[in-house]
């Protein structure tokens, strides 16, 4: 039986000084925003586990009864190597490792995240399991696919997993950039899983940015204290209030920070001094949500051809297995 095997890489050099430069430039854009990949400090990812727990965000779980149910068809006796960007927790790979069953040969892992701290709790939950091997990579999506990409094997065969609604973050030309990104560290038969909130009522989807305990607002006020922590910044926290917002003609959830009174924000490890006035906002997070065909269709322009889609009807998530041609 061949052991896990963890590689720890470090932290991306200067990865602090990025953050500052990102705070920076978002900040004094129109309308002012921060990018939202720094939601994901320690305490932001323990948030938005949370967050997944909470009855009103069911995309987690919706998401999981559809591993669970499909593993077999997804996770397939050929995989070799398996690549998810974004990993979180690691909950959603180790039930696809476990509803695929034994009888496999060894397998490849490789985890990318952002956040330290979720690649530290993966590589538990991962450990367990008999004939993997296990790399981490606390990278940007993009950092992670290219250090990952390089290396293969002509034996290898492929499948990266996309889930939790991540590629909602993007723009639909910043997505389909990214779709062509993650085709090019592929070969032809090799397959890509997305998993992709749909459209919804608005009540429900306001419901599942806004909710009634308040946990999605601390994991969006989070960032600020992340800013007043890492470099020296001074927001009051209690002079900001979380917004969900659903924007219908875009067909995106918006996240945003509403000032409530003037206030002077500085900065000084981001080199930044300004006034936000009252009623000023700063966007922190989109999550675009799509219909099942435009699914389909923006996997085609990028490379792929569906293999299968898969709905959960009751929470309107869905699955799609897609190889790439
Ligand atoms: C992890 C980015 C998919 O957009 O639904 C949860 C993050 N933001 N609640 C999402 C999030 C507010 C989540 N993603």
């Amino acid at each position: 039986m061949t052991p896990t095997l963890t590689t720890l890489h470090t932290t991306t050099p200067g990865s602090k000084c990025r953050f500052a430069d990102d705070v920076r430039d978002f900040l004094t854009q129109q309308p002012r925003q921060l990018p939202s990949r720094y939601l994901y400090d320690e305490l932001g990812s323990a948030l938005f586990e949370a967050i997944c727990r909470l009855p009103w965000y069911p995309l987690t779980r919706a998401e999981l009864r559809l591993l669970e149910a499909h593993a077999r068809e997804i996770l397939d006796a050929g995989v070799t190597t398996v690549i998810e960007l974004g990993a979180g927790s690691g909950v959603k790979l180790s039930a696809l490792i476990a509803g695929a069953g034994t009888g496999r040969g060894p397998l490849d892992l490789h985890i990318v995240d952002v956040s330290k701290s979720a690649l530290a709790e993966a590589s538990r939950a991962l450990e367990g399991f008999e004939n993997v091997r296990l790399v981490t990579h606390e990278r940007t999506y993009e950092a992670g696919l290219e250090e990952f990409g390089h290396a293969r094997s002509v034996t290898e065969r492929r499948l990266a997993l996309f889930l939790g609604s991540n590629i909602g973050n993007f723009d639909p030309p910043g997505r389909d950039v990214f779709l062509r990104t993650v085709r090019a560290t592929l070969n032809s038969r090799d397959a890509l899983l997305l998993g992709v909130d749909l459209v919804k009522p608005e009540r429900e989807l306001l419901l599942a940015y806004d909710d009634p305990l308040g946990v999605t607002a601390a994991f969006n006020l989070n960032l600020l204290a992340r800013i007043n922590r890492e470099l020296q910044g001074d927001f009051e926290l209690d002079g900001f209030t979380h917004r969900a917002l659903w924007n219908e003609k875009r067909s995106r959830i918006e996240m945003h920070l509403r000032c409530r009174r003037r206030q002077r924000i500085g900065i000084p490890d981001a080199d930044l001094g300004f006034v936000m006035a009252e009623g000023e906002m700063i966007w922190t997070e989109s999550s675009y949500k799509y219909d099942p065909p435009e699914i389909v269709s923006m996997l085609e322009s990028s490379g792929f051809s569906v293999r299968a889609q898969w709905i959960d009807s009751v929470d309107r998530f869905a699955l799609t297995l897609a190889e790439a041609v």
